[in-house]
């Protein structure tokens, strides 16, 4: 019987021949797939704690749901947690770390006061590792931010420490891309908003434009901090106006030449971000994506193949956007292991992408130019069953990750070795795998 690794090989060499058939090159496909990092986000490893160990309610409208044992407790163990995930997903990628994860050694240092120094545990470990940080002040899960409102607060005390917070971390952002020579994404989301019909809609984006004016003021250099603005359309607890929505930060963005930061789950339940990334990137310099699925009133259910996800891949490589766009993934499920889900939601982003690397898109731009819509759409459909997963199971044997769902017996392992003795409160393993 042929080894497993024979007939992936084999697999992938008929695959190779029927893209060739139609002018798709598979090799170029998966040497680009390679290039492409995408962001992981810290939050899904312990739904959205931190370490402050202030006891918070999370609030500003997030909620994570479900009681999966073994989250991680420390910064160690959530690293641990990482480096398995990222040890089962192809490539090289980075790092989407919060504020409220900042290591201060027990002491209680305020948000407007932290420092470069609060991050070099993660700096260090992302240096070993060689993987970029992207960066987030975090305005919520905060006494300052219990009314809802932060940086569009009347009160010009409460407005003056998130514009500090804000301003700490735009340097924290910038000391991390300069030691690690990557360009840190510093984005910037605040939950402001009504529940109820508000009277004022104008005072509150008003404070909110003047408060990021400030905290903006600042030049940093490109290269090692790039400022992104998040835009929302209601969340819960904010369900009739959110005061940073898609038109304040589309102008926003703009007018400042910031990165919008589209978040997948952020809009009307039909509405998709794929169509918009071409129209936004005539007018902002980049895009940050925040990829996240919504389902019904929740914005951030695990990623998966679906159709809008295949969209958005579809349009950063068919418009020659990824040197434009920075893939971040942005979810919180704690109904399921938690690395499980950050495996199951990276793994998908990159299927997307090969897919969409996988279109003979010479060929269909022919077709739409002649205004042939017949074939196009003939075309767009056969891709649908071509081999394509013998292309991505090759591509996870040659980048040295398991194979299909082999992946899954992995996570069972570590979940057994080290989760569930955390679960139990008796956890000897943490930090031990690294
Ligand atoms: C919230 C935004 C934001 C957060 C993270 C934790 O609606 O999507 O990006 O999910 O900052
Ligand atoms: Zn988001």
């Amino acid at each position: 019987m042929a080894s497993s690794t024979a007939l992936i090989e084999s697999d992938y060499a008929l695959a190779r021949d029927k893209y060739r058939a139609i002018g798709v090159d598979t090799d170029v496909a998966l040497a680009t797939l390679a290039t492409i990092p995408i962001s992981m986000h810290c939050w899904q490893g312990d739904d959205v704690g931190g370490f402050e160990n202030a006891g918070h309610e999370i609030g500003g409208g997030l909620a994570v749901t479900g009681t999966y044992p073994g989250k991680a407790r420390s910064p160690d163990e959530l690293r641990s947690d990482l480096i398995t995930a990222l040890s089962l997903i192809p490539g090289r990628h980075r790092l989407n770390l919060h504020a409220s994860y900042a290591e201060t050694g027990g002491r209680k240092i305020e948000r407007n006061e932290l420092t470069a120094d609060h991050f070099q545990g993660w700096i260090e470990w992302a240096r070993q590792h060689d993987l970029g940080i992207d960066f987030n002040p975090t305005f919520f899960a905060h006494p300052n931010a219990a009314s809802g409102f932060t940086l569009a607060h009347t009160d010009p005390g409460i407005r003056r420490f998130w514009i500090e917070h804000g301003v700490a971390c735009r340097r924290i952002a910038a000391a991390i891309g300069e030691s690690l020579g990557t360009s840190c994404v510093n984005n910037v989301w605040i939950p402001d908003g009504f529940k109820d019909l508000p009277v004022d809609r104008r005072g509150p984006r008003e404070r909110l434009l003047h408060s990021l004016d400030e905290m903006f003021a600042q030049p940093f250099d490109s290269r090692h901090m790039l400022d992104a603005v998040e835009c929302k359309l209601f969340g819960l607890g904010s369900e009739s106006c959110v005061i940073g929505s898609h038109e304040f930060y589309l102008g926003y963005a703009i007018t400042r030449q910031k990165l919008l930061c589209l978040d997948a789950g952020h809009f009307h339940p039909t509405e998709v971000i794929s169509d918009k990334i071409s129209s936004v990137l005539q007018y902002v310099p980049e895009l940050l994506l925040h990829v996240s699925r919504g389902v019904r009133w929740d914005s951030d259910h695990v990623v998966i193949l679906t159709d809008e996800l295949q969209a958005i891949a579809k349009e950063l490589v068919r418009s020659d956007f990824l040197p434009r766009v920075r893939i971040g993934l942005d979810f919180f499920d704690a109904s399921i292991n938690r690395i499980a889900a950050w495996v199951i939601g990276m793994r998908c982003v990159q299927k997307a992408l090969l897919l969409a690397l996988l279109e003979p898109i010479e060929k269909l731009r022919e077709f739409e130019q002649n205004q042939d819509y017949t074939s196009r759409l003939a075309m767009l459909e056969e891709l649908r069953t071509l081999p394509f997963g013998a292309v991505w199971d090759f591509h996870c044997l040659a980048s040295g990750v398991p194979v299909g769902v082999a992946w899954l017996q992995d996570v069972r392992n570590y979940e057994q070795r080290v989760l569930r003795l955390r679960a139990d409160g008796t956890n000897e393993w943490s930090g031990m795998i690294s």
